[in-house]
């Protein structure tokens, strides 16, 4: 069914970044990828999305890129003695047959130093770079963060609460 959608799109020849997806990894499937809205003037803009590895083989992202953020890293928020903090990775995995869930509070693409102001509904193109060289192309779109991420943060302000001492 999906081989056929793909099919159909290319024959139709619709546009580059269809053409980009195929291009790249064909066994890498993104679902869904969002940037959260941001509040005025931030600097770093964090996109999640899920990567789903359809191959049988390991796939890893090594880089992401976009046009319109200075640059961009792979990061894992930590919570580590009650103290939330992120840290770099310089590669993501995604296992054969599994997905790669990046959301608030865990694995996410951080979008650093915007080049122009970004609200809800803009769209944000983000290129991935796989070990094997091949480059993944996507779109994200600006949102604010969804009604279920909410329990997540309340767990990050509770432990940053108890953190303190009184
Ligand atoms: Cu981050």
């Amino acid at each position: 069914m999906i081989a056929m959608t793909k099919k159909i799109l290319v024959s139709l020849g619709l546009g580059l970044f269809m053409l980009n997806v195929l291009a790249g990894s064909n066994d890498v499937q993104v679902i869904d990828p969002w940037v959260q809205a941001p509040p005025p003037n931030a600097r770093v803009l964090a996109a999640y999305m899920q990567l789903k590895n359809t191959g049988a083989k390991p796939q890893i992202v090594t880089a992401v890129s976009s046009p319109v953020f200075d640059r961009a890293e792979i990061h894992q928020t930590v919570i580590q003695e009650d103290m939330t903090r992120m840290e770099r990775r310089h590669e993501l995995i995604i296992p054969p047959n599994a997905t790669a869930t990046l959301k608030p509070g865990g694995l996410h693409l951080m979008l650093i130093g915007p080049k122009k102001k970004l609200q809800p509904g803009d769209p944000v193109p983000i290129t991935l770079t796989l070990k094997d060289g091949s480059a993944l192309a996507l779109t994200a779109t600006v949102r604010a963060a969804r009604m279920d991420a909410g329990g997540d943060r309340k767990n990050m302000d509770h432990s940053r609460h108890d953190s303190h001492a009184h």
